[in-house]
């Protein structure tokens, strides 16, 4: 095979001693401990287990509810093991045909707003309807903080002991890209075990929002009332992705200004064009804590869900986004590859140097680092 550096003038770099790991001011100091990235809890569970699970075993565990068999299927489709990656693919595969039978929904709200509470209030309704109901959630936030949105599960008290219903966090350490990816393949395997909602939380950073609206056949936003300029500083974006939006926390003193967001936000969902499903969103009121509301919520959902299905907009949305999720598989794959080969790695320090004094031209670059790439690739 022959060498990147064949293909390109850039002189490589110098390589760094590796030995010369001087101590100097800026040199870690032995004995800080660090936070690992990784989920602890999985990887124990994963090292327990020194050997493969059996694909079919799992497949069987999930198909027949087993919460334990679906968490270590989870866990198999979260690592990120080399060993893992077949394992996992099977083992969705095996479960697709079996998936599909639940609404997604997608819960996003800044932190503070009640998701976590909504979703017990939500989830122990459901559950006292005879419905089984997984939580999970996609927060690229807890790669920063090494937790996780659901950490907080003192909110979900009755949902967290509740036969009906499986609570699954966020998997850390991870990019959104990778968040989404393996949050996607557990709602599959949750579906798969009998799960009828699936309500997936997420928190407005980054581009998490949009990549749990591509996984979601609802999606609601939250809000609570502020000093009556409840529509400034929402992003347009996360408006037109709405179905709808809930006004949290209408209890009390506050149960007033809440009605008065409630109008507003009618008002100005109104103003956005047509959506394709024909469905226009609602602003609705609830309460998390004295449950006022949550019917109500539900009660919009399903209509929604009745009317898409019946226009069949529920599965072109959903074969859509299978397809995104395709494309996006391809891009990610891609992406990643290029930039942790060696080869790329170095050259693209070298022209980022060069791009940015000037020796030659971005677009110059760029294509010099991708045929540089493909080359290899051919090769
Ligand atoms: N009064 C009132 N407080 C609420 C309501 N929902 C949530 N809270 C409170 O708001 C705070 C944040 O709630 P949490 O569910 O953790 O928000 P999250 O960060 O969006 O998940 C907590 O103190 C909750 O008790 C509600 O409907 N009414
Ligand atoms: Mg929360």
């Amino acid at each position: 095979m022959r060498c990147l550096h064949e293909f390109i003038k850039f002189t490589p770099m110098k390589p760094n001693g590796k030995s010369s790991r001087k101590q100097s001011a800026l040199h870690e100091q032995p004995g800080v401990e660090r936070e690992n990235p990784v989920n602890h809890e999985l990887a124990g569970q994963l090292g327990q287990r020194r050997q493969l699970p059996d694909v079919k075993m799992l497949v069987r565990g999930i198909l027949e509810g087993d919460r334990a068999m679906l968490s270590r299927a989870i866990t198999v489709v979260e690592s990120a093991s080399h060993q893992h990656f077949k394992l996992a693919s099977q083992i969705v595969s095996s479960c697709l045909p079996h998936a599909g039978h639940s609404v997604r929904i997608g819960i996003t709200g800044v932190p503070g707003v009640g998701k976590s509470t909504f979703i017990e209030a939500l989830g122990t309704t459901l559950t006292q309807s005879g419905k089984k109901v997984a939580v999970l959630a996609v927060d690229p936030s807890s790669t920063i903080s090494h937790g996780s949105i659901l950490g907080d599960k003192t909110r979900m008290q009755d949902l967290v002991r509740d036969p009906n219903a499986y609570i699954r966090p966020s998997p850390s350490g991870e990019t959104l890209g990778g968040v989404a990816r393996k949050t996607r393949e557990a709602i599959i395997l949750c579906e798969a075990a009998g799960f009828d909602v699936i309500l997936i939380e997420t928190v407005g950073v980054g581009q998490s929002e949009t990549a749990v609206h591509s996984m979601t056949d609802f999606f609601l936003l939250l809000k609570i009332t502020g000093a009556g300029d409840e529509l400034q500083g929402i992003k347009r974006g996360i408006m037109e992705m709405a179905d709808a939006v809930v006004i949290n926390k209408a209890d009390g003193e506050n149960q007033k200004r809440a009605s008065l967001a409630k109008t507003e936000f009618n008002r100005a969902l109104h103003f956005f064009p047509p959506r394709e499903s024909g469905w226009q969103p609602v602003a609705l009121t609830c309460s998390s804590v004295t449950r006022e509301g949550i019917g109500e919520v539900w009660d919009t959902i399903e209509k929604y869900v009745g009317e898409a299905s019946a226009s069949d907009y529920f599965n072109h949305k959903r074969s859509e986004q299978n397809r995104y999720w395709m494309l996006e598989t391809i891009n990610s794959r891609l992406t990643s590859d290029f930039y942790s080969h060696p080869g790329i790695k170095e050259l693209l320090s070298r022209a980022t140097h060069d791009v940015g004094q000037g020796k030659i031209s971005p677009f110059a670059a760029a294509q010099m680092l991708l045929d540089a790439y493909l080359k290899d690739q051919s090769s």
